[in-house]
């Protein structure tokens, strides 16, 4: 069976986990330790970010690249278009989204979670211990806008981060004002892609990630609120709905959910 080294929360992973529902197959998730899951990481792969997909003996690092050997290796219902116009389109909305809504949905993501203790503890992971998730609702917020300009996240980045991001939504709402899908009237890597990375922005209404029911389809209140972005976000809750296997124990008749595990 596949194997998708992942972590719940990343939205390169959330990107990879559409598309392997997508194309309908079966996968076992591994939730990599942040730090020492990464060491074993770097020894499979040579890099240690998340996502890795384990194909047999192959290991396939980054979303780009595991898209694109998914649609070599399982062909079936293929996301990126024959079509040139097409094929171009999505390939530059897809680069575009890693960059952009990537990017920047995290830094937006954390200026949410530095000002609101509560929000911090509730996005880790449900299996999390107790004493873990105490620990952090108990970081000052000074401290982690502290760690957060340490990383390159000052206010100013932050600013620009959510303004990027306003005009990113905008744009999205306005391609999809006449068209079911981003490139016209089929799915492709580009819908999987934006659907995936915006998670941050606002969390899934369904029963589609291990967190807490109470933060599904919560999200940053100036963009996950905003009426001017609702038809993007009914958007996406269509395409997960579509296409996005529930969690496993959520019972959705005829559908098999993936199984998991973690590693340290
Ligand atoms: N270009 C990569 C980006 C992956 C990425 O940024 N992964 C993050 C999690 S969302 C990560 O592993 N961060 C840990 C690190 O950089 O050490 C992709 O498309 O997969």
């Amino acid at each position: 069976m596949l194997e998708l080294y992942q972590w719940e929360l990343s939205q390169y992973s959330e990107k990879v986990r559409l598309i392997l529902d997508y194309k309908g197959l079966e996968y076992r998730k591994i939730e990599v330790t942040p730090g020492i899951g990464q060491v074993e990481l770097f020894r499979l792969t040579g890099q240690q970010q998340v996502p890795v997909l384990k194909d047999g003996s192959k290991y396939i690092a980054d979303s780009t690249a595991i898209a694109k050997y998914l649609d070599v290796e399982y062909p079936e219902r293929p996301l990126i278009p024959t079509d040139a116009k097409q094929r171009g389109l999505t390939l530059l909305i897809e680069e575009w989204a890693d960059e952009s809504i990537g990017t920047k949905g995290r830094k937006a993501l954390f200026s949410a979670i530095s000002q609101d203790s509560n929000l911090r503890k509730s996005l880790l992971p449900t299996s999390t211990p107790d004493i873990l998730k105490n620990l952090l609702e108990g970081v000052p917020s000074d401290l982690l806008t502290v760690l957060g300009l340490g990383v390159g996240y000052s206010p100013d980045v932050i600013k620009s981060a959510i303004a990027d991001l306003k005009q990113d939504l905008e744009a999205l709402t306005l391609l999809l004002a006449d068209s079911p899908y981003l490139t016209g009237d089929e799915p492709t890597l580009a819908d999987f892609a934006v659907a995936g990375l915006s998670i941050l922005l606002k969390f899934p209404e369904g029963p589609y990630l291990d967190l807490p029911p109470a933060i599904r389809g919560k999200g940053l209140p100036i963009l996950a609120e905003n009426p001017d972005y609702e038809p993007f976000f009914t958007w996406r809750d269509r395409l997960y709905a579509q296409f996005r296997k529930p969690l496993p124990g959520i019972v959705t008749p005829g559908i098999d959910a993936p199984t998991s595990i973690t590693i340290e």
